[in-house]
């Protein structure tokens, strides 16, 4: 393990203005993404959409990395060029989803717990040839009646770390996402309470599992209320709350914590990594706080291509505007006017 390249690639990785873009959707959830927009899910159209992205001018100024899918780093864009080249070339550190997706959690009604350990050392290996340089593994833990239970914290937690500890022997830096779910009516004191408790035990076990937190990058969910309940919090109770939460339980060495945007729509979580940033610098929070968002950049890009090729311009400057206003909340300086300056862009 090169823990000096580790920590150059984490540190690169969540650099000044600049955060991720995850591309990783797996083949059912991209699927689902198109089904939205009625295109359909080929592996032609799948390639076309993500080089769109890849090959946005200029959006390598606010993107550090690209979290892709096993096909996507195996995949030429149209004109043969690889697509980790596509990104290489301008200076965008490719990555890679790790986890094969979750699954039910045996005994725990209501609860998953994610796999892919199987083999792993040698994927991970395999992956750093095609030029990965991190790598995600997410797992998720849902709130409802009862959950959740202690046992699928400890279980995803354990496993979040052993994927760790391999990624950093392979030289591949973690993104370690441990996501609770935002679905549902729970209050945001209740997603303090949960996600707490999840963070106290991923460090626990990564701790125990040896791993160097010089060299890992946190990819949480914010405090947030529960997507569908009555009175959700303010940007500023988000931000306090998220900021406590994490003061808590992340230690100081972890060089930066890559929020997820989480099923929130792209402006509320733009405005939330905003007051995060704000809040965080208020009080010296010592880590950098970045975005390592799917839907909070890909919805709206997504919805401008429509799955018609004449409109990749569109979709082209739709993410562009997202990344540009996103890398500004993830400084701390976005203001919403920014939203009406896509057409300036
Ligand atoms: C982009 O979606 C990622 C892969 O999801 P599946 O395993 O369900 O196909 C997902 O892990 C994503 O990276 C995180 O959930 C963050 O994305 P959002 O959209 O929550 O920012």
């Amino acid at each position: 393990m090169d823990i000096q390249q580790l920590r150059a690639t984490a540190r690169a990785m969540v650099a000044e203005g600049k955060g991720i873009l995850a591309a990783d959707e797996s083949t059912g959830t991209i699927k689902r993404r198109f089904d939205s927009i009625n295109a359909e899910c080929t592996e032609q159209n799948r390639r076309d959409y993500r080089e769109m992205l890849f090959r946005t001018d200029g959006a390598n100024e606010f993107i550090s990395g690209v979290i892709l899918y096993d096909e996507t780093i195996r995949q030429k864009a149209a004109d043969g060029t690889l697509m980790v080249k596509v990104l290489q070339d301008q200076g965008i550190i490719p990555g890679i989803k790790v986890d094969r997706s979750t699954n039910p959690l045996v005994n725990a009604p209501g609860e998953v717990i994610t796999d892919g350990l199987d083999g792993l050392r040698d994927r991970l290996n395999e992956y750093h040839g095609l030029g990965a340089r991190f790598a995600k593994w997410r797992a998720v833990i849902t709130i409802g009646d009862g959950i959740p239970s202690q046992y699928c914290i400890d279980a995803n937690a354990h496993l979040l770390a052993r994927y760790a500890a391999l990624c950093q022997e392979a030289n591949l830096v973690p993104i370690v996402e441990p996501e609770v779910l935002m679905d549902g009516t729970h209050t945001i004191d209740r997603c303090y309470e949960v996600t707490e408790a999840t963070l106290r035990q991923v460090y626990r076990e990564l701790a125990q599992q040896r791993v160097d937190l010089t060299g890992i990058i946190l990819k949480p969910n914010m405090v947030l209320s529960g997507k569908d309940a009555s009175n959700r919090a303010s940007a500023e109770e988000v931000a306090e709350k998220t900021v406590a939460c994490f003061l808590n339980t992340v230690p100081a060495a972890v060089p930066g914590i890559a929020f997820l945007s989480g099923g929130q729509s792209d402006d509320e979580a733009t405005a939330n990594l905003d007051a995060i940033n704000r809040r965080a610098s208020d009080v010296g929070a010592p880590w950098e706080l970045s975005f390592s968002f799917g839907r909070g950049l890909q919805a709206a890009p997504l919805k401008a291509w429509g799955g018609v090729s004449a409109n990749f311009d569109k979709a082209r400057h739709a993410y562009y505007h997202r990344a540009k206003v996103t890398s500004a909340a993830r400084m701390g300086s976005y203001s919403v006017d920014m939203e009406r300056e896509v057409a300036a862009d």
